[in-house]
């Protein structure tokens, strides 16, 4: 059993779910951040329950700065050696063209997905640099490797994971840290329900007619990169569904 921890943004559902459960399996101690109290304080005693694991939470957004900054430098000293950072968090709000646009859906995508990101990853970096080892994951999205329609604005926050991605791996390169992004097509999570504000049928439609990735698909892909050898770094990985080809166009059964 290992005594590494790692810490995971969004870990309330989806993907970030999926790496708790994973690196929880794999007997990481977990430092799991998410808004939702409830939610987060039930996955944690279940992960303590099955896996034998110590857990901590820290219900925060990670738009706010300064409680996010005070949250994460208040945790025990101990805590603070975290091996693997998981920049998970994130989420679209609408898919609408660029001149019918929510500004104030424009806001939250850019503060949470780019911002947020940002906060985190400046506060754990140091910790990492201070212990001269650890690995960051950004998740992307193939929403960050090409723009689709009415995409504009969480395609250009995905767009900024990806250049960030590229600029924490050499800023970070002279401290032995490692960077990853992983960018994932199509996955069945809360996503598209977040993305369209609570609309089931619509949500649904989304990965009607053919087969989605699994958040699992993508703990796995996780796991796969900061499971390599200390001399390899995978700098980027892109994982689609077999029956998608870019961020629109999929093969569905009738
Ligand atoms: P989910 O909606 O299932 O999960 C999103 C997670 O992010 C939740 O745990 C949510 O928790 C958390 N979150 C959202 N906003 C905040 C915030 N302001 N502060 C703290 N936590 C927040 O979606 P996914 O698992 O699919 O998404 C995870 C990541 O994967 C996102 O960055 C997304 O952009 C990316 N992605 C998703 C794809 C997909 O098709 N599903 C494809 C490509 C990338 P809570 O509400 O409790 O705060
Ligand atoms: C989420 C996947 O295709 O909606 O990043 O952009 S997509």
């Amino acid at each position: 059993m290992t005594s590494k921890i790692a810490l995971i943004t969004g870990a309330t559902s989806g993907i970030g779910e999926a790496c708790a459960t994973l690196f929880a399996q794999q007997g990481y101690r977990l430092i799991l951040v998410a808004r939702r109290a409830e939610v987060l304080k039930k996955l944690a005693v279940d992960l303590e329950d099955k896996y034998a694991v110590k857990v901590f939470t820290l219900v925060r957004d990670v738009r706010e700065k300064q409680a996010l900054t005070e949250g994460l430098e208040a945790l025990p000293e101990e805590w603070k050696k975290v091996d693997v950072l998981i920049n998970n968090a994130g989420l679209s709000q609408g898919l609408d063209p660029i001149d019918k646009g929510n500004t104030d859906d424009w806001d939250v995508m850019i503060d949470t997905n780019v911002k947020g990101l940002l906060y985190v990853s400046k506060i754990v970096s140091n910790w990492m640099i201070a212990s001269k080892s650890g690995h960051i994951i950004n998740i992307g999205s193939i929403a960050g490797k090409e723009v689709y329609p009415n995409g504009n604005v969480y395609c250009a926050t995905k767009h900024a994971v990806d250049a960030l991605n590229k600029g924490m791996r050499i800023d970070l390169l002279p401290h032995g840290i490692k960077v990853t992004a992983i960018h994932p097509g199509m996955v069945e999570t809360e996503f598209s329900l977040v993305r369209f504000k609570g609309d089931e049928q619509r949500a649904k439609k989304v990965y009607e007619g053919f087969e989605p990735l699994l958040a699992q698909d993508i703990a796995d892909a996780i796991w796969f990169a900061v499971s390599r050898p200390a001399h390899v770094n995978i700098n980027d990985m892109l994982i689609m569904p077999a029956a998608q080809a870019t961020g629109t166009i999929t093969r569905r059964k009738e």
